[in-house]
């Protein structure tokens, strides 16, 4: 019998797959949208410069092993067409230990898709590298119009987005439990292909017309061979800075950043994007030859991360986030107003994170004070008031519909005449997707109380006062 070579055999770890299709896609956009890149060295500056003025915030981030995976974290996001299209997506993702987070429901901004992140879960596989994307897809059944429908339906169940080859290595990798190098890497060099840009339309100029038409998206979705990869999203410490220094570097930034306000602490996500490329295609006519046009869809986005919010905190924020929009409808020509409107009507959301923690408003690890011992373990709200234990922010790694739907929409051409009416269908995407998605609050609810336990426990205290002291944290979030 042949010797079987172990080292051929040893399985990659996922993380290491991760990174290496990351920095690929990083590597394949960065060479076809010339801009990205200019954006990458823009935020690298913008990060340097904050990361010299602000010795706190480099030790928070060292502390949270944020810090590492700084110059690497990026999002992307792609749309689907169809739901074998997101069941295969799902497996794809699954080999490089990413796991679909939250439904997005963009019916409710009148955007016809609906969407989950995919991204790495546990804590260390986040530190290595946190890429996620933002995976929608398309609903087919709000599209009113039969012709256009039907024409949709049958353009994307002739088109296979995936290799024959990648399949194999996606049936492989679940049947082994991973990749050995060589797959890895086979893996990576396929999995880029399902997402490069194509020059080439799968229709005539005509069809693409109607479709744009109807929904910008829809056409994007619907004429081409595959879902490219739209934007990817470096991860900046001050998102103002940059939005500022964008025109300097001859990127046209969208009017406003999504999100919250600036704060002395950053909560969940703020993002701000530049506008997408018009990009010459060739679409194909009845007759066989080509025609030239153009097409919409890639664009450059960055985004500034805070802390995640628990339900109540998440319910105070949509609340004022719709007042502000409310008080101000058309921001992207009342810039002033807006930012004037969002600041003050966010001055009731505190921005302590004592504060913040007492109130159940945002998730915390905890750790225990080297310097202070507690006197009594009885109130938890006490013990953290005191520093009798320290908290230390827990970084929100998920994204928000309604600035989703402004990144969608400042990328649109503003033709779509069709409004989409509110249809959330978690179900019907549970059933496509081929498993539940994470609820985000249930997942930072058990890091904020496993950390709370490893503490406790460090600490010594008994097991019916640990008991306790969660039944007080669940009490107030
Ligand atoms: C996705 C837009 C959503 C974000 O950062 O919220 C998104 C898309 O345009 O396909 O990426
Ligand atoms: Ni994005």
């Amino acid at each position: 019998m042949p010797k079987i070579k172990i080292s051929s055999q040893q399985r990659v770890a996922v993380s290491e797959i991760r990174s290496n299709f990351a920095n690929a896609m990083s590597d394949m956009y960065r060479f076809e949208v010339p801009l990205y890149g200019t954006l990458l060295d823009m935020v690298k500056q913008v990060n340097q410069l904050e990361l010299d003025k602000k010795p706190k915030l480099r030790e928070q981030l060292e502390e949270t092993h944020e810090l590492q995976r700084l110059s690497s974290e990026r999002h992307g996001a792609i749309r689907l067409g169809k739901a074998d299209e997101l069941f295969t997506m799902r497996r794809l993702f699954g080999v490089m230990g990413m796991y679909p987070v939250s439904y997005y429901d963009l019916t409710e901004a009148g955007i016809p898709v609906h969407s989950t992140a995919f991204r790495p879960l546990q804590k260390d596989e986040l530190s290595s590298n946190p890429f996620r994307i933002f995976t929608s897809l398309l609903r087919l059944d709000l599209i009113k119009d039969e012709n256009l429908r039907q024409q949709a339906d049958e353009l994307l169940s002739r088109r296979s987005i995936f290799s024959d080859n990648l399949i194999r290595l996606i049936d492989t990798s679940e049947q082994q439990n991973g990749l050995n190098v060589e797959q890895a890497q086979q893996f990576v060099a396929e999995a880029l292909q399902t997402f490069r840009w194509h020059h080439q339309a799968t229709v005539d100029l005509d069809t693409y017309q109607h479709f744009l038409q109807m929904h910008g998206l829809v056409a994007d979705i619907v004429c081409f061979k595959g879902p490219h990869i739209n934007h990817l999203t470096p991860r900046t410490l001050n998102i103002d800075e940059a939005q500022q220094l964008m025109s300097d570097y001859g990127l046209q930034a969208k009017a406003i950043i999504e999100g919250p306000p600036q704060r002395k602490h950053p909560i969940l996500l703020r993002q701000t994007s530049f506008k997408a490329l018009d990009e010459e295609i060739q679409f194909q006519q009845i007759n066989g030859e080509s025609e030239v046009g153009s097409h919409t869809a890639r664009f450059g986005e960055i985004e500034q991360r805070g802390i995640a919010l628990t339900a109540k905190g998440r319910e105070l924020y949509d609340r004022l986030l719709n007042e502000v929009r409310l008080a101000v409808p058309d921001a992207v020509n009342n810039v002033d107003a807006y930012y004037h409107q969002l600041g003050d009507i966010f001055q009731q959301f505190p921005d302590d994170l004592i504060q913040l923690h007492n109130m159940g408003l945002a998730y915390f690890s905890y750790r225990v004070n080297p310097h202070k011992l507690p006197n009594s373990f009885s109130q938890l709200n006490t013990l953290v008031t005191n520093h009798e234990i320290l908290i230390q922010p827990i970084t929100y790694e998920d994204f928000l519909p309604v600035s989703a739907a402004g990144i969608f929409q400042s990328n649109l051409q503003g033709q779509e005449t069709q409004l989409f009416s509110r249809s959330h269908n978690q179900q019907l995407f549970e059933k496509d997707l081929g498993c539940k998605v994470i609820n985000e609050f249930d997942y930072y609810a058990k890091m904020q109380i496993d950390s709370l336990q490893d503490c406790l426990q460090q600490l010594r205290v008994d097991e019916n006062q640990q008991k306790q002291l969660i039944k007080q944290l669940e009490g107030t979030t």
